[in-house]
Order: structure tokens, then sequence, then C-alpha cells
């Protein structure tokens, strides 16, 4: 058996995608729309909340496409955690008037491949913050779940350690070309979703997400054993501009 990669777990994460039926929103009366706004204005608020006690985070964005119109990115430190906020959208006014179009849960992950021996990573500010980061309010989202591939004599589980991590290598190598423009979070969903990593990114310029991921398709690691979900793309949503959305 190939050794297994060492893996730390951060906060759990549940991607929450929403479609609005806007017909529905469309023939409320102006005023349980407006309830149903201030509903979920305060539900931001707690969430901002949480976020500002660093016991969670939460990203909210619309998404661009019929795959989704909206996107509920939440970290939390526990499963039981992101299902009361679940909950407590499905049984809000808001909720509603919108039907669930995708969710992903995962947990986020940092892998050994990089860790210099010997270290302690528990005792490291820097990959402490990491595992429960607070989301960047950067104006474009992107998430897709991804496979490593195990098929025929492109089986990534069954490569030794040290190829693998020449590999993983070269894949950071990349990534930190982009370091201030894309940042990204990747969750960990073996046994919890349908694939087995979350890749979120955000950057503020959204051709970012094109370039980063379009260089990673020539890099091993990508063009040989990556499998990829359906790709969702979001803009930031604030108060402001979830009041024009709704308007
Ligand atoms: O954690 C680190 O920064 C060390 C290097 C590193 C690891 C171990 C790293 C860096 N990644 C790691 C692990 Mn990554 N990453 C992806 C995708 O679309 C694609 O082709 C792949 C999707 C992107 C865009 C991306 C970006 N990475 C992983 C893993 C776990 C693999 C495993 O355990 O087998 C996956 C699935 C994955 C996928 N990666 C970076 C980036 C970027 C931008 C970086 C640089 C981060 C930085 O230096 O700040």
């Amino acid at each position: 058996m190939s050794e297994v990669a060492q893996t730390l777990e951060g906060w759990y994460a549940l991607h929450d995608f929403r479609s609005i039926d806007w017909t529905a929103w469309e023939a409320a009366d102006e005023s349980l729309r407006q309830v149903a706004m201030d509903e979920l204005y305060s539900y931001m608020k707690e969430w901002q909340a949480l976020e500002d006690t660093q016991t969670g985070s939460t990203a909210f964005y619309s998404v661009i496409g019929q795959k989704a119109d909206l996107v509920f990115m939440h970290l939390r430190e526990t499963l039981e955690e992101l299902n009361t906020i679940e909950t407590a959208f499905n049984k809000s006014i808001f909720a509603q008037f919108t039907y669930p179009a995708y969710s992903y849960v995962s947990v986020v992950e940092l892998s050994n491949y990089m860790a210099p021996p010997g270290t302690d990573p528990m005792q490291n500010p820097d990959i402490m913050a990491r595992l429960k980061p607070i989301l960047p309010k950067w104006n474009h989202i992107c998430f897709y779940p991804m496979n490593k591939r195990r098929e025929g004599n492109d089986n990534w589980y069954m490569l030794g350690m040290d190829e693998r991590r020449t590999m993983m290598r070269s894949h950071g190598m990349i990534g930190r070309q982009y370091a201030g423009k894309v940042k990204q979070i990747i969750t960990g969903s073996v046994g919890f979703d349908n694939w087995e990593w979350g890749v979120t990114l955000f950057a503020e310029d959204p051709l970012q997400f094109k370039k980063l991921v379009y260089e990673m398709r020539f890099d091993e690691v990508s063009a040989r054993y990556g499998d990829f979900g359906d790709f969702y793309v979001g803009n930031l949503l604030t108060e402001e501009k979830l009041g024009q959305l709704l308007k």
C-alpha cells in the first residue's frame, strides 16, 4: 500500500446553492418581500457577528448561469452548526421563494506534501489561520468539485509518496504565482460528498480563475490525475447588491 498523505482538518464547509423562484417572488406582496429581505439581512448580520468573533465564516454570492442563483458558503466548527444554519434558512420566508440547486459538504483541508519534516503544524499560526480561514470578500467566487483519477495506469492512489510530492510541488509552484490574485480554499470531502475535494477560489478579477485553472490543466497532477465536476462562478453580494438583485 502506498503511504497515505497526512491531512490537517479545520472548519467544516457547506456550499449551499439556491435558485430563486422569480415568478413567485414577482407575484408576492411588497410587504411580504420586505419581511423576507429583512430576515435575510438579519442572517447576514448574524454571520458577520460570528466572523467578528472568529467562530466561523460565511461568503454570499450570486451565481451566473442557470445552475443556481445564489450560493452561501458557510464554514463552521461543527457539522451540527452547518445543519442549524441550513435549517434556519429553510424555515425562513425568503426560502419559500427559492429551491435547492446543489450543495456540497466538506472540511477545510491541508495535506502534508509540502510540510517541512519534524515540525508541529498545530503550533504554526499560519497553518491554523488557513484551517479556519475568514473568507475574503472579493468580488468573485469560483467553486468546483474534483477527484484524483484512479484509472488503469493513471491511478493517483497507487503512486509512491515521493512521486506525489514532486507533482504536488509543481502544482504549488503554479499556484503561488497567483498569490494576491486568487485565494484558494481546498476542502476535503471523501466520506462526506460525491467528489473527493471541493475547490473554492476567490478573485477580484474573474479572468484570474480562467488563467489559473487553465495553467494547471497543463501540469501533470491536473492533466493526468484531475477529474472535475461542474463549475459555479459568482459575484459578491452585499446588502446593497442583494437589494438590487431582488428589487
Ligand atoms: O497548501 C499549500 O499551499 C501547499 C501547496 C498546495 C497543496 C498541498 C497547493 C497550492 N495545493 C495543494 C493541494 Mn492546490 N489547487 C487545486 C486546484 O483546477 C485544478 O487543476 C485543480 C484545482 C486549484 C485551482 C488549486 C490552487 N490542491 C491541493 C489538493 C489536495 C491534493 C491531495 O491531497 O492529493 C487539491 C485537490 C488541490 C487542487 N493550490 C495551491 C492552488 C493554489 C493557487 C496554490 C498556491 C497557494 C499558495 O501558495 O498560497
